[in-house]
Parts: C-alpha cells; structure tokens; sequence
C-alpha cells in the first residue's frame, strides 16, 4: 500500500493539457499519495480534458484561469478561498513560447515573442503567488517545472532557455519573501519528456536519443518519476529544502563529456 505522504494537504495543479502533460503525472502520484487536489486550465481547448482527469482524481474541482489575466488569477483565488479554504501545495507546470521562436537565431527573436514567452513561462509564477499568497497555508510548498536549457545552452530551446533562467531565479526570490512562513519554493528540473509543448521544439526527438546514450541511468524520464519527485517536494519530508533546482533527468545535467557512441 502506498503510503499518504501527502494525506490532509490540498494542491493546486497548473499545466494539465492533457493526459501526456507533466502536470497530469504530477496530479495522479498526488492523488496516490492522499492529497485532495484543484486544477486550473486555460481555455476551453482543454476544459473537457482537465475535467475528465479532476472527475477521476477524486473529484477535484477545476477552474478557467489564464494566467496572463490578474482579472482571472483573482477570481481563481476567490474560487480557491470559497471552496477549499487553503492551499498546501501550488505546481507550476506552465510554458508557452512562439513556434517561430523555438528554431534558428536567438537574436531573431522578437520583443513581442520575447515578452510572451517571459510573461507565460515565467511572471506567471510570481502572478499565481501574488494572486494565492493568502490562500497558501504556512508551511506550503510551491514548485515550478523548468529545464537545463536554463543554464546550457541547448540548441533551438533558444527563448525557452531564457525564460527558464529567469524562471529559476523567481523561484530562489520568493523562496526568500516566503521563507518567513516556512513556504518552500523549488524547481525541478526534468529531462525531456515528449508532450504538446516539447514537441514545438525543432528536433526535440534528438534530445531523447542523447539522453539515453548519455545519461548516468541510460534511460529517458516518465512523467511518473517528476510526480514522484513532487510528491516529496509537497511533503513534510521536504521541509528544510527551499530555494533549489532539482534534477530528475537520469544525471543528464552532471556531465562534462560524452562517451563516444559504441561502435558496431
Ligand atoms: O520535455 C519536457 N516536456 C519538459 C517540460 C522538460 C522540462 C520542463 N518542462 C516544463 C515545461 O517548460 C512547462 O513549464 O514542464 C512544464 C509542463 O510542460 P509539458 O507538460 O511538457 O507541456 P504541456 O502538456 O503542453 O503543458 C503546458 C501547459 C499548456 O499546454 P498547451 O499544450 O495547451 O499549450 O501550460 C498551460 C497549458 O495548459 N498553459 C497555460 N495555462 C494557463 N494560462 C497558459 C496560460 N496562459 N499557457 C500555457
């Protein structure tokens, strides 16, 4: 039996797209784990989708909410306050980046691509706290997803990278306005997952192969490995540990050099 590492707390899930999404992995090792769960989704294009998954995890209760919206973040916190009462643990699995911004020049990039990406991939964390920072219980935790094109440079993850750099950054900064309530905030750090969002990126299947001939583990990474990730990120287990990005990529980040590929 698996045991309720997460029993009496409630999440709020972003980020479910659908049933391949990171978020989805994240919400059913939550629900393994006891917790009561809340979804927010974007729009109607996966209204049902997100429905479909809160119906049978539990019955959560899911909420329209664009993020690039303070109208919408607000409502969603009275939504939230009115129906759950508190949050004790906020995901943040949220990236959009222009499909012309994910290939060629980084220096091609437009301002307009530029602000979108930064504003969806990475204010939306600090909007969701601002929105939620009376919601949230002392002692939460929140975690954003993100990704070694933060700090590498991987080809054609280009403005990606960028706004995860800044993404780890907002992270470590609310770790220290929150820290004072003993509201934790990490990032995990996944390898490549194939999903709605990775596959807009040129030559994302290459990623996989050079994962798995690389890596420490030789294999890819499930969305079940992030979600088991979380669920200790969202637990008592990890209450001292704040402020961090944590690797769930196989080792993939910890290389120096790769092994010539085997020869036949
Ligand atoms: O290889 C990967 N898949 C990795 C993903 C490796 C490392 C990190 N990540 C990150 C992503 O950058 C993102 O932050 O994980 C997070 C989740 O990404 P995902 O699960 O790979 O992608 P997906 O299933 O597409 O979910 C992202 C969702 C959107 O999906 P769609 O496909 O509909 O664009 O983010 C949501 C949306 O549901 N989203 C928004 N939610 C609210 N307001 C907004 C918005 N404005 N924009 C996008």
């Amino acid at each position: 039996m698996v045991m309720g590492l997460l029993d009496g707390k409630t999440a709020l899930i972003t980020g479910v797209a659908n049933r391949w999404s990171i978020a989805t992995g994240i919400a059913r090792k939550f629900h393994e784990h006891g917790a009561r769960l809340a979804f927010i989704y974007q729009g109607e294009r996966v209204k049902d989708e997100v429905e479909k998954l809160a119906a049978e995890l539990g019955g959560a209760k899911s909420y329209s909410c664009d993020v690039t919206s303070d109208e919408a973040l607000a409502q969603l916190a009275d939504c939230v306050r009115r129906d759950y009462g508190k949050l004790d643990a906020l995901v943040h699995s949220i990236a959009f980046v222009n499909k012309e911004d994910l290939a060629g020049k980084v220096f091609k990039t437009s301002r307009a691509g530029f602000s979108l990406a930064l504003d969806i991939s990475s204010y939306s964390l600090i909007a969701l706290v601002n929105a939620l920072v009376d919601v949230l219980s002392d002692g939460a935790s929140v975690m954003a997803l993100t990704y070694l094109g933060s700090t590498a440079i991987i080809p054609n993850y280009n403005i990606a990278g960028i706004s995860k750099a800044a993404l780890e950054s907002i992270v470590r900064y609310l770790a220290f306005d929150l820290g004072e309530r003993g509201i934790r905030v990490n990032a995990i750090s996944a390898g490549p997952i194939s999903t709605a969002s990775s596959r807009q990126v040129k030559d994302f299947k290459s990623l996989l192969g050079k994962v798995e001939a690389a890596a420490p583990l030789h294999r890819n990474v499930t969305t079940e490995d992030i979600g088991n990730t979380a669920v200790y990120l969202a637990s008592d287990l990890s209450k001292a540990v704040t402020a961090d990005v944590h690797f769930v990529d196989s080792g993939y980040h910890a290389m120096g050099m790769f092994p010539e590929p085997a020869s036949s």
